[in-house]
């Protein structure tokens, strides 16, 4: 999907308000998440070949904080299985509209359900999944709601099912973080973006996104029943794992 350059950040805020997925975010997203996590591309676009070769007949296929619908597109053009429904789920009804003219516009013929429900919500309902993904999302959900969550994912998985949990992580040794930082800045500033922006999206976003450690992600997994939890990707600090169930 094509987008309007983001320059949400470009000029000087005098109060910049915590970050929200509304409108005006829903209009350069594809442009600024593109520019913006080192590795989106690759991930979405693996996402669809994990989907492919886990989804299971009869069975749904996840995407949590759906957005525009990247990762149910990529499952969609990938999942060759008969009676699949790929349910998209997101809280921002801005993304949900502009999410449903981008599933409209495709031309596959696997039916996908979109769904506005916020995913800490009790009336969530999760069962027959096959495959699962956050890509981008937990991250944004409380954290004291993260492991409610994940036990509810986990208890409407199929066995032989997997979740794609895609993040941004912080590292407790002080020189890797920093070091890590640095680099995805440097990341966005030859996407880019300049210093200003840099610094106003950082402030902005920092009490929304609430980061974990991959060790944290891990232990809570296999707390949580996953036999086996994998890093299939890492650049700098965003990382995705599968966890299988
Ligand atoms: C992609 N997966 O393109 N409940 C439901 N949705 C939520 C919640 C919540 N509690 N919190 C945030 N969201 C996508 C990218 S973006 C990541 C995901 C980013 C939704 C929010 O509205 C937004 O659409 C999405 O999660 C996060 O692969 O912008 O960095």
């Amino acid at each position: 999907m094509t987008s309007k350059k983001d320059t949400l950040f470009a000029h000087p805020l005098e109060q910049p308000d915590d970050f929200i997925f509304d409108k005006n975010v829903v209009d350069v997203f594809p442009d600024m998440i593109k520019r913006s996590v080192p590795g989106y591309s690759t991930i979405i676009h693996m996402t669809g070949q994990l989907a492919q070769r886990y989804a299971q007949s009869n069975s749904h296929c996840y995407d949590f904080g759906c957005s525009l619908g990247a990762s149910i597109l990529a499952m969609r053009h990938r999942i060759n299985n008969s009676n699949v429904e790929i349910i998209g789920i997101d809280n921002s009804q801005a993304m949900l509209e502009s999410c449903k003219q981008v599933v409209d516009a495709d031309s596959s013929d696997i039916p996908v359900r979109l769904m506005h429900i916020d995913l800490s919500d009790s009336n969530l309902i999760i069962e027959n999944a096959s495959v699962c993904v956050l890509n981008f999302t937990l991250q944004f959900v409380p954290l004291q709601n993260r492991e409610a969550l994940l036990k509810k994912i986990y208890d409407g998985m199929l066995p032989g099912g997997i979740l794609i949990i895609s993040e941004k992580i912080h590292f407790n040794d002080d020189e890797l973080s920093s070091l890590m930082s640095d680099l995805h800045h440097y990341f966005k500033k030859t996407n880019g973006y300049s210093d200003l922006e840099i610094s106003q999206k950082r402030n902005a976003i920092e009490n929304v996104l609430l980061s974990e450690t991959q060790e944290q992600h891990r232990q809570r997994l296999a707390q949580i029943g996953f036999k086996k939890v994998e890093q299939w990707f890492q650049c700098f600090n965003f990382c995705s794992l599968v966890a299988f169930k």
